[in-house]
């Protein structure tokens, strides 16, 4: 059973409100926001995304759940900053350029962030230069990218190039996912990995940093 049960339990039912008010009390009982963080938030999300996986939670549920998280999140994320708890590795993230779907792309980066993350998500239509500044700024162990449309897919293939050209494709990872990318054309453009859900997407992370 995990501990702060109510706050886990906000979090797989998709409670924002209950979410929120739980963490509140527990931070304003002094629980260390690491401790909320590690014992009921990336749990919840880890069971979120098991019943994701096994068909007993779809899209919408994902959604609110990711939206319980953002919630506690806030309220975690300052006290995270203060106390100089390590995230897990970090992540740059972004729908690539001309594409303007981000509610895949919003919720790996809370799945990503529910699982330990620290996620820079520079937003959509991200031209594969502002990734490669990203990258150079923010030095991320991992790169995502999402796109939505089959016309901006290349986007990607292109942004792997634009690393390969600024001499920077060894120091990150980089993982593909949205709903016309498939596990042949990420091996195709040379990319890490690529995972199909929110969930798996934070599996696939974890493994490639070794977590
Ligand atoms: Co658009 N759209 N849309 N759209 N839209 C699609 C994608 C489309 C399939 C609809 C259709 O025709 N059936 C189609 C694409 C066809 C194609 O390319 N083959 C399409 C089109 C054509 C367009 C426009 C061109 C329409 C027009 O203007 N003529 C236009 C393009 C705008 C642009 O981007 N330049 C357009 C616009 C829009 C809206 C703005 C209206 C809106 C987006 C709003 C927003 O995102 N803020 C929209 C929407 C909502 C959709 C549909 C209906 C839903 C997409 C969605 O949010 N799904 C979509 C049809 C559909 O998918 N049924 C459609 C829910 C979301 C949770 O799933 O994003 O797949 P998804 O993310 C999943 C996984 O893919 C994965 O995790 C998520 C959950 O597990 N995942 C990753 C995503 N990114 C990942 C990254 C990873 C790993 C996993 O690693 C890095």
């Amino acid at each position: 059973m995990p501990r702060y049960q109510d706050l886990y339990d906000a979090v797989v039912d998709g409670d924002a409100k209950t979410a929120k008010s739980a963490t509140e009390r527990l931070l304003q009982q002094g629980v260390d926001a690491g401790e909320l963080l590690s014992d009921a938030l990336i749990p919840a999300m880890d069971e979120v995304g098991r019943r994701f996986e096994c068909n007993e939670y779809f899209v919408p549920e994902l959604l609110i759940a990711a939206r319980a998280m953002k919630a506690a999140m806030e309220l975690i994320r300052p006290k995270l900053a203060a106390t100089g708890v390590q995230p897990v590795a970090t992540v740059v993230i972004g729908t690539v350029k001309g594409d303007l779907h981000d509610i895949g792309k919003n919720l790996v980066a809370a799945m990503l962030e529910g699982g330990g993350f620290a996620v820079h998500d520079l937003g959509v239509d991200v031209p594969p230069e502002r990734f490669v500044g990203a990258v150079q700024e923010k030095k991320p162990e991992i790169l995502a990218m999402s796109a939505l449309l089959t016309t901006t897919m290349p986007a990607m293939r292109e942004t792997i190039q634009a690393l390969i050209a600024a001499g920077i494709r060894d120091q990150v990872k980089v993982i593909v996912g949205g709903a016309p990318v498939t596990e042949s054309f990420a091996r195709d453009i040379g990319a890490d990995g690529y995972s199909d859900t929110a969930s798996a997407a934070v599996q696939l992370a974890r493994r490639l940093v070794g977590k």
